[in-house]
């Protein structure tokens, strides 16, 4: 098959050639016409390919976030604007141990916090003094973004960069600039600041406000003065709705496009949010979507969450069809900044590699956060992990162990562009191995610059015994699908498509073999105390076979345990049944044919079956009783009624205890009722209190996870009182899975 080249004369040759004599032309996107039925939405949708840079990020595959700010130092995850420039105490700035060790992972892209939500700005900007420039690093002359570009040049990644549209510095600070009710008037950008030319000439004039006008030379500088930029990342989430800013996305858009051509830009028609921040790919992630308006044309940020974004179903009620690719991004820390080496969370490489296997065979994008720490580098754990990662990647995937089968040369010839289209009368691949091989997975991908994805349902069949044994099944597969099976030793494979949207086009095929590796672990504590530790499940478990969320079957596996905060090993406790932990710090690991697999631990606090409720301000109903914010079940929790501000709830701890942090476990069924701000109040009597520590959580709507906050000074007590005082995006109830104190 010949490489098709996207020219104009390339989209005419197409069309002849999908196989289906559709006259449809390939395009991003493509409108539903009145009138159109079933079979024609489906036809068109089989048309809706990516642009050239979203193929273009969709190969990048593997691609690095990087939280960096104030509140690396603050230890917060959302700052609140009025920060002290000075607490950005930067002495020391590695940004070539950044790009060496995510080159060492196998990422190709780098996306820097600009500026996060708070407003500080990581580079040199003319329009603001808020950042760097008041910042003692490198008395004021340090510019975190330079660095950054000048080691991507050097170690070949390419650039992009946040820069958060909610900003709480312009927001709440009295010069601030956002949400000002100023006039939209005709502006040039950049605007000219003396002394500070620009290298690169071109202007724009826009009809804009102040907010906008600063938004737009900010762009400005970081898209022509630090090299090629690769990715836009725009923010839906948005701390304090005030003001009524609107942003003018049209201008933004002429600005990136004009000076950044190679750019994605994402949360508008680009990319989007995968819709969570834990790392989870839908088990059909379709990034031909519909969309009841013109996405080019939307006037907000689009967060798309539903589970099902591109069943046929879902596209018949649409009324445009779009290519929109899917980034799934997560932190390899708990929370998005580098907060300490004690007890914030790292993810294991086991973790990691898992979720790469998810998200990029599952048709999206990985977008990982790193994030630095307060002597601006990666901390050692994170860059033994994600050296690991690269390892494994490169050792699972660098070889393909069909590398000299016999089959359509189309598939095994490891050029993307060319494709095997699969008719209507025989869809299905086999390939014939020179000699039996064991494998563990299969990668597959379609030819979507040219054909879109169109396989619906698929199914994997090795040669055993003489007779074909299905071995995987699955649903899309689009960019890339890796399907992950128990071993089987085979010299024949056959990939059956069972349903598609037209005569699907397979642009490659690979088998792998992954080592098996000791499941992670996973601790549920009930209301005794009692720990039982098994397997971590998939959230998202696509393989209807089972695996668990390491993507092995294996069940020869033991489990070690520790209580004293010692590195569980062979020699610790063997886990058999449910073990009692109060107020201990768990540790256990799990082997297997003696490798060793990734330590997972948890500090319990005290155990709750004596807790009683006091009182709490209100409940909605029977169901989200205020006792089930302390019934250790995390699928039941507390709601209290709409706008019956106070909302508090008060604890009989049963005797007195002493207490050094508190958790809180928001539920995630709905995003409403996430406590942001809140008190802690401790009595002697159970009716007079006092407060003893007030407490902040950011972020809770997109990363519902459970939150600490330490005391600064432990407090003994029996009678403990929690009181909600700001509740997430103002909300008007308050809403707790559970309620922990250690
Ligand atoms: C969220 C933000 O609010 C978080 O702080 C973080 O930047 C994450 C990537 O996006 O919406």
């Amino acid at each position: 098959m010949k490489k098709i080249i996207l020219s104009a004369l390339g989209i005419l040759l197409l069309s002849c050639q999908t196989g289906s004599q559709s006259s449809i032309t390939p395009q991003s996107t493509i409108k539903i016409e009145e009138g159109d039925g079933k079979e024609a939405i489906i036809e068109k949708a089989a048309h809706v390919v990516p642009t050239e840079n979203q193929l273009d990020a969709l190969r990048n595959e593997f691609i690095a976030f990087i939280h960096f700010g104030p509140n690396t130092f603050t230890r917060k995850e959302w700052g609140d604007g009025m920060e002290d420039p000075a607490v950005f105490d930067l002495k020391t700035l590695d940004a070539d141990q950044w790009c060496r060790t995510m080159k060492a992972a196998g990422m190709k892209k780098v996306i820097l916090t600009a500026k996060h939500h708070d407003g500080f700005v990581l580079w040199q900007s003319r329009y603001t003094g808020h950042g760097v420039m008041s910042s003692g690093f490198r008395n004021g002359k340090g510019d975190v973004l330079k660095d950054l570009s000048e080691s991507c040049r050097k170690y070949g990644l390419k650039l992009g960069f946040y820069l958060s549209p909610a900003d709480l510095y312009q927001i709440e600070h009295p010069e601030g600039l956002y949400g000002n009710l100023s006039k939209y008037t005709k502006r040039t950008i950049p605007r000219e600041v003396p002394g500070r030319p620009f290298e690169n000439k071109t202007t724009f004039e826009f009809e804009v406000d102040d907010y906008n006008e600063y938004f737009l030379n900010q762009l400005f500088e970081i898209l022509t003065e630090y090299g090629e930029i690769h990715e836009v990342w725009f923010d839906g989430a948005h701390p304090k709705r005030k003001g009524g800013q609107k942003y003018n996305y049209p201008a933004w858009r002429e600005l990136i496009r004009t000076l950044a051509p190679k750019a994605v830009i994402f949360g508008r028609e680009d990319i989007r949010w995968c819709g969570n921040e834990a790392g989870a790919t839908r088990q059909t992630e379709w990034n031909v979507i519909s969309y009841a308006d013109n996405p080019d044309a939307l006037s907000q940020f689009n967060d798309l969450t539903d589970t099902d974004l591109g069943s046929r179903e879902k596209l018949y009620q649409g009324k445009y069809l779009h290519y929109q690719q899917a980034e799934t991004d997560t932190s390899i820390r708990e929370g998005w900044f580098y907060r300490d080496d004690t007890h914030q969370k790292v993810r294991s490489a086991d973790d990691v590699f898992d979720i790469y296997e998810r998200s990029v065979g599952g048709n999206a994008t990985l977008l990982l956060n790193i994030p630095p720490n307060r002597e601006g580098a990666f901390s050692p754990r994170d860059v033994e992990v994600l050296e690991e990662v690269g390892k494994r990647i490169r050792e699972t995937y660098g070889e393909n162990l069909l590398q000299d089968a016999k089959g359509p040369k189309q598939v095994l010839d490891g050029d993307p562009d060319t494709y095997l289209l699969l008719g209507k009368n025989k869809r299905e691949i086999v390939i014939t191995l020179r000699a039996p091989a064991t494998i563990n997975r299969l990668m597959l991908q379609e030819a979507i610059a040219t054909h879109s994805e169109r396989v619906e349902q698929h199914a994997v069949d090795a040669w055993l015994d003489n007779q074909w044994k299905e071995i995987a099944t699955a649903t899309n597969i689009g960019y890339k699908r890796i399907l992950r099976f128990p071993e089987v030793t085979t010299n024949k494979i056959r990939i059956r498509v069972l349903e598609s949207r037209l005569d699907p086009a397979i642009s490659h095929v690979s088998a792998h073999y992954y080592p098996t590796r000791p499941p992670q672990l996973a601790f549920s504590r009930d209301k005794e105390g009692m720990v039982a530790i098994a397997p971590l499940q998939a959230e998202f478990n696509w393989n209807p076979h089972g695996e668990n969320a390491s993507g092995n079957l294996n069940t020869g596996y033991e489990i070690f345990y520790t209580l004293n905060g010692s590195e569980p090993t062979r020699n610790s406790y063997q886990y058999k049944n449910p073990i009692k932990v109060e107020n201990n710090v768990l540790k256990a690991v799990s082997f297997n044919n003696g490798v060793q697999g990734a330590i997972h631990s948890e500090a319990f606090g005290i155990v709750k079956k004596e807790w009683k409720l006091l009182k709490a301000s209100s409940q909605l109903n029977d169901r989200m009783a205020a006792t089930q914010a302390f019934d250790a079940n995390r699928r039941t929790y507390w709601q209290s009624e709409d706008g019956a501000a106070p909302h508090f709830i008060a604890i009989d701890l049963g005797k007195e205890q002493e207490l050094k942090a508190m958790v809180y476990t928001p539920q995630t069924f709905h995003p409403e009722g996430m406590m942001a701000r809140g008190i802690i109040q401790v009595s002697a009597d159970g009716k007079n209190w006092k407060t003893v520590e007030t407490f902040e959580f950011g972020n809770l709507i997109n990363n519902p996870t459970p939150r600490s906050h330490r005391f600064a000074n432990p407090v003994t007590t029996r009678y403990v009182r929690v009181e909600a005082t700001g509740i997430a995006e103002n909300g008007r109830s308050v809403t707790i899975s559970e309620l922990d104190f250690l």
